[in-house]
C-alpha cells in the first residue's frame, strides 16, 4: 500500500557550512520522519565564523520554486527562514493563501548573528501585516521579539507581554526563546494561543552561541505539524528534540567558530 508521507517546504537561505538555513532544516526532516522540499532565496558563503558574502536570487525564480514544489508534490507544512526582502515576504504570503497550506511556521530571520538588524523597516511591516496573520506560529527569539513588538525585554514578565502583543498581530501561536534572558540557571522558551501559556525550560549547556538552532527549533516543529500535532504539541516535541541534538553536539569540534548542533543523534 502506498501512502503520502508528512511534507514541509522550507523557504529560506542557503548555509554553506552546513550549520544553519536549509541545510539545517533538511537535517532536521530527515531526522523527524518528514519529507523535506526547499525554495532558495539567498545563497551564502558562510563557514562556522561568519557570513563572507550573499547572493539574493531574483524574486520570480524564488517564487517558481515555491509553484512546482506546491503544484506536484504540495506541503503539509511551509516553513520559512531568511526571507530578507519585504517583496519575498510578500510573494510568500501569496503563495501560502494560493496554495491554501494548512500549517505555517515563521521564523522571522531579521537579525544576523551579532544582533543587527539586516532587513529594512517595509520588510518588518511586511512580516507584520502579512505574514503573521498567515502563521500556524511564529519562532522570533529575544530581540527579534522584542523589535517586532516594539518592546524592550529586560525581565520574564516582558517576556509574558510580548508573547501578547505578537501574538494580537494574527498567528495562531507565538513562541519566543528566551534563550539569552539572563535570569537564572535555565533558559525558558514561552508559547501563547491567546488564552494559554506554555512553558518550556532547559539547562543552560557549556555551548557557546550554537549555531543553527533557531532554525533547527522551527523547522522541527514545521515537521511535527505537518505529521498532524497541535501546536504546543509539536513545540514540545521539537524542544526536545533540539535539546537531545545540542547534547549530541557536545564531543564535536566542527570549524573554528560557533559550533553547529548534530541533527541525526546517532
Ligand atoms: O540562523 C538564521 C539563519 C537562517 N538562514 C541562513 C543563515 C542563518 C544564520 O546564519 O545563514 C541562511
Amino acid at each position: 500500500m502506498s501512502h503520502k508521507p508528512p511534507r514541509v517546504l522550507s523557504v529560506g537561505g542557503s548555509d554553506s557550512g552546513g550549520s544553519a538555513g536549509i541545510q539545517a532544516d533538511l537535517k532536521t526532516y530527515a531526522a523527524r520522519g518528514v519529507f523535506g522540499c526547499t525554495a532558495l532565496t539567498v545563497i551564502t558563503a558562510q563557514d562556522t565564523q561568519k557570513v563572507y558574502a550573499a547572493h539574493p536570487l531574483p524574486e520570480v525564480f524564488i517564487q517558481q520554486q515555491i509553484e512546482v514544489v506546491l503544484e506536484d508534490i504540495g506541503a503539509d507544512t511551509l516553513k520559512t527562514g531568511l526571507l530578507g526582502r519585504a517583496s519575498v515576504v510578500e510573494l510568500v504570503a501569496e503563495a501560502i493563501q494560493h496554495y491554501e497550506v494548512a500549517n505555517v511556521v515563521v521564523d522571522p530571520v531579521i537579525m544576523n548573528g551579532l544582533g543587527n538588524v539586516f532587513v529594512t523597516p517595509d520588510t518588518l511591516t511586511a512580516y507584520k501585516t502579512r505574514l503573521f496573520p498567515l502563521a500556524t506560529v511564529i519562532t522570533p527569539n529575544l530581540d527579534e521579539a522584542a523589535l517586532l513588538a516594539d518592546y524592550p525585554i529586560q525581565t520574564t514578565d516582558d517576556l509574558y507581554q510580548v508573547a501578547r502583543k505578537l501574538h494580537a498581530l494574527g498567528p495562531r501561536v507565538v513562541l519566543v526563546k528566551g534563550g539569552h534572558l539572563a535570569e537564572g540557571e535555565t533558559l525558558l522558551d514561552l508559547a501563547y494561543d491567546g488564552e494559554t501559556f506554555l512553558e518550556r525550560h532547559a539547562p543552560r549547556l557549556p555551548i557557546e552561541n550554537p549555531h543553527g538552532v533557531g532554525c533547527t527549533f522551527a523547522s522541527a516543529i514545521a515537521a511535527e505539524l505537518a505529521k498532524g500535532e497541535s501546536p504546543f504539541s509539536a513545540i514540545t516535541k521539537a524542544h526536545d528534540y533540539l535539546q537531545q541534538a545540542l547534547k549530541a553536539a557536545l564531543p564535536w569540534q566542527l570549524g573554528h567558530g560557533r559550533s553547529p548542533v548534530n541533527h541525526s543523534l546517532r
